[in-house]
């Protein structure tokens, strides 16, 4: 399998509760490297524009509220099919479907609030990445 980055956020229910080092041993530990990382404070503008895709759904707004009700943390994530590990590592979008170990099933607190963004797939890491980050911000 390739090495492949992908796009990661740690949501404002985890940083509020001072989880950002649990979650990213959580990486660590499975082989993922954080290449990037910086703390960000979301506009509303921001965050419309990021989850745009979502626009048509129910939950979209209050995702949007959520979003930039708190600080976050953009990662890159790098690694062998980093994108479905970081997949595999957040757990199911539902923290009450999430696999056991997985960082929703540990940290989440509801599906809105479900502490760690991931993409899902590799087309949708490279723009969301494009999105957070300049080519000079990732230093491996
Ligand atoms: P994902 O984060 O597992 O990829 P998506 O379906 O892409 O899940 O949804 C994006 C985000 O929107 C979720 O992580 C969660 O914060 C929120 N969300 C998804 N489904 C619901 C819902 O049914 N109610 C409230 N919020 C939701
Ligand atoms: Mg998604």
């Amino acid at each position: 399998m390739a090495v492949e980055r992908t796009l990661s956020i740690i949501k404002p229910d985890a940083t509020r509760r001072n989880l950002t080092g649990k979650i990213i041993d959580k990486f660590e530990s499975a082989g993922l490297r954080v290449v990037a990382q910086k703390r960000a404070r979301w506009s509303q503008a921001d965050a419309e524009k990021f989850y745009a895709v979502h626009a048509e759904r129910p939950f979209y707004n209050d995702l949007v509220a959520f979003m930039t009700s708190g600080p976050i943390v953009l990662q890159v994530l790098e690694g062998e099919g980093a994108v479905a590990k970081n997949r595999e590592v957040m757990g199911a979008t539902n923290p009450a479907d999430a696999a056991v170990g997985t960082i929703r099933k540990e940290f989440a607190e509801s599906i809105e609030a479900n502490s760690v963004h991931g993409s899902d797939s590799a087309e949708n890491a490279a723009i969301e990445i494009a999105m957070c980050f300049s080519d000079g911000e990732i230093v491996g």
